[in-house]
């Protein structure tokens, strides 16, 4: 591992700071997978030491939808903490180029010890959403880039949540302003978001973590992303699920 891990989560924190895209970091430097996982968690660290709590995890490219997107084709993960969850209002001014995503969210209740009792730790599941905001100028990346920039995670939010259930190919509806943007299935997460929870248990357990009680795991996006502006209201609806409201 020859990358500067704590040079380049100083940059990435810069980006953040002062609401401002940089050139991608391999445009620069030697980063392969495993350097760019140790970025992430240094730029997680820094967080937790500024007194920030470790939330829960977001799974990213789990659908072909967004693979294409992105251009990317593997499964990833990030680290939420406290301070990303927004509740019902995302202030777009902190952020560099905001876009939002419907999620399938699971509550953890019980700590993860294997990956096959990762289902039966869940507590509740919620329809959610995801604001990426990737600090990287025109959200474009190479797959350690996005890894490195903790998968472009900055604020989600979540409705009530509901006992856990079959989520195999529930409907989820965006609307922006009373407008569908984006409609898809659960189904397009994996074929089952249960498989994205399964993958956050062995990613954890290989990072030398637990899925921990009272973490959220997002599943990952069933569409793609679409920018979210100032002054937008966003409703997202799972079937079954309910709906979470956010506004801008
Ligand atoms: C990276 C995050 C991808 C998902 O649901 O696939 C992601 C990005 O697209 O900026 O969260």
């Amino acid at each position: 591992m020859s990358a500067d891990v704590h040079g380049l989560a100083t940059t990435l924190e810069g980006a953040v700071r002062d609401r401002r895209a940089i050139p991608k970091l391999t445009d620069g430097a030697d980063l392969d997978v495993a350097s760019a996982y140790a970025v992430q968690r240094e730029v997680i660290e820094r967080r937790t030491r500024r007194g920030e709590r470790l939330a829960g995890v977001k799974m990213g490219f789990t659908s072909r939808a967004k693979m294409v997107q992105m251009g990317v084709d593997d499964v990833i993960w990030g680290l939420l903490t406290d301070a990303m969850h927004a509740e019902s209002s995302v202030d777009v001014s902190e952020l560099i180029h905001p876009r939002v995503e419907p999620e399938i969210v699971y509550l953890i209740g019980r700590e993860v010890r294997s990956v096959a009792e990762a289902e039966s730790c869940v507590a509740g599941v919620a329809v959610g959403y995801e604001v990426l905001d990737s600090r990287y100028e025109d959200f474009k990346f190479t797959l350690p880039d996005v890894i490195a920039d903790n998968a472009s995670a900055a604020r989600f939010g979540f409705g009530g949540w509901h006992a856990p259930r079959d989520l195999s190919n529930a409907g989820l509806l965006m609307e922006i302003d009373g407008r569908p943007v984006q409609t898809g299935s659960s189904a397009a997460i994996l074929g089952d978001p249960a498989r994205s929870l399964r993958a956050a248990a062995r990613l954890a357990l290989s990072a030398g973590m637990r899925l921990e009680p009272g973490w959220v795991v997002l599943a990952g996006a069933a569409t793609a992303a679409v920018p979210l502006p100032a002054g937008a209201h966003v409703r997202i609806t799972g079937a079954g699920l309910g709906s979470v409201e956010v506004t801008t």
